[in-house]
């Protein structure tokens, strides 16, 4: 694979001359690439991505767009206001699209000072850059249902009040703030949208599903190879999710950007499953069924079909749970009420809780061969 270039701010001014630009961070991750193909494929702007200059490069997601002509990438990191005010200053972007943060719940108890800086501090930075250098910059800073955590009402909208329940629910919730004290103070388009989970085949592998649907594959490809393969492990499965597809809701922010007036949405399939529910369609999807059996932390996932006939007891546990993977606090139920996006935005979700699942484990399948 050949690895595209993160150029300095200066090196990519060259590119722009006389251009829109779409400003995007996060584009290596799930939601920052999808923006950015969703935006080449549905505007002329000229579209330059953030990215962190890493030893070992992490591209997968966009090395699809190496030989594009309507993106480059530039150093960006979060935690440095000087250059995020430069690069403000030297492109001067019409949107600047905020996908970057530290993203993992589990891992902001571990490092919550850095969850902060990324997630909250982060934010200051760009606001203050966009305050200083391009007022009419269009901001969007992506928020989360997380800062709904431990729920006063179902299903939950905008109105709902933050209750968050990890450092990084309480890390987007003092952002969103903040993105709301600039937009008053000083008549900025900022915007924080509410985002339920969204999930795909560009997901990150510690977050549920994809650690599900991979694992999924994995055991499918010994099924089939006669091979003994380790259970997938996993912490909570009773939590409940509202998952949606990533590639949907690249189109709902667009759509949260070119309002008359800024304003908060919250994007949602409006549906709720338990990690059980998703273990068992994921498994489906592979044509392994399932079922569950046990009670909490001594729960298990094993083949129901005839195939079990085929192994002993332990060798058809499909998933067991480790309590390692359980959460300092939980947030239990999460289900997300999008009714004003879906009649002011026009913007609903297209892909089903099952159809998303089925992409996921096609996906996985493939990458293992299968
Ligand atoms: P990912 O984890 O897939 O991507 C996160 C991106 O942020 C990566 O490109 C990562 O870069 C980058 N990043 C992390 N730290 C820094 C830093 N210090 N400076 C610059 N870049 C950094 O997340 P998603 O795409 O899933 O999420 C996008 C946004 O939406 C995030 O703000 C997330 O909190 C929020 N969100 C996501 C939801 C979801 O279900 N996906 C739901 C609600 C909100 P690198 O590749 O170098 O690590
Ligand atoms: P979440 O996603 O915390 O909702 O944050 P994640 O997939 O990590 O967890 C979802 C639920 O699954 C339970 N769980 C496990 N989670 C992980 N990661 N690994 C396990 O083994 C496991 N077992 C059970 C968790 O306890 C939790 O209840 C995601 C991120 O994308 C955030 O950035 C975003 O803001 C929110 O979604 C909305």
């Amino acid at each position: 694979m050949k690895l595209m270039e993160i150029l300095n701010i200066n090196d990519v001014i060259p590119f722009i001359e006389g251009k829109k630009v779409i400003f995007v961070t996060g584009v290596t991750g799930q939601d920052g690439s999808h923006m950015v193909d969703y935006l080449l494929a549905n505007t002329d702007y000229f579209i330059v991505g953030g990215a962190r200059r890493l030893s070992i490069k992490n591209h997968e997601n966009i090395k699809h767009l190496e030989t594009n002509t309507r993106f480059k990438l530039v150093n960006f990191d979060l935690s440095d206001a000087h250059s995020i005010s430069k690069i403000v200053e030297k492109l001067k972007p019409e949107y600047f699209i905020n996908l970057a943060a530290q993203t993992f719940v589990g891992s902001s108890w571990d490092f919550p000072a850095q969850t902060w800086e990324c997630n909250t501090t982060g934010v200051i930075h760009i606001l203050e850059a966009i305050r200083q250098h391009k007022p009419t910059c269009r901001f969007y800073n992506a928020g989360s249902s997380e800062e709904y955590g431990n729920v006063a009402y179902t299903p939950q909208d905008e109105n709902h009040p933050s209750k968050p329940r990890s450092p990084y629910g309480a890390s987007k919730s003092a952002a969103r703030q903040l993105v709301k004290v600039y937009r008053e103070s000083y008549n900025l388009y900022a915007v924080q949208g509410l985002l339920f989970n969204h999930e795909g085949t560009r997901r990150g592998e510690e977050f549920v599903t994809r650690k599900i649907t991979k694992g999924v594959a994995r055991i499918k490809k010994a099924i089939l190879e006669g091979k003994s393969f380790e259970p997938i492990e996993l912490g909570n499965v009773k939590a409940r999710r509202d998952w949606s597809d990533a590639e949907d809701f690249v189109d709902g922010i667009w759509k949260m950007l070119n309002q008359e007036t800024p304003n908060e949405y919250v994007l949602s399939s409006n549906e709720t499953h338990t990690i059980a529910d998703f273990v068992y369609y994921a498994f489906k999807a592979a044509g392994i069924e399932g079922g569950w059996h046990g009670e909490a932390e001594s729960s298990e996932f094993s083949i129901t079909t005839q195939d079990a006939l085929k192994y002993d007891p332990v060798a058809s546990v499909l998933v067991k749970i480790n309590p390692k993977f359980y959460r300092p606090a939980e947030v239990e139920l999460l289900l997300g009420d999008s009714t004003k996006a879906r009649n002011e935005l026009k913007w609903s979700p297209k892909t089903s809780f099952e159809q998303l699942i089925d992409k996921m484990v096609k996906n996985d399948l493939t990458q293992v061969g299968l």
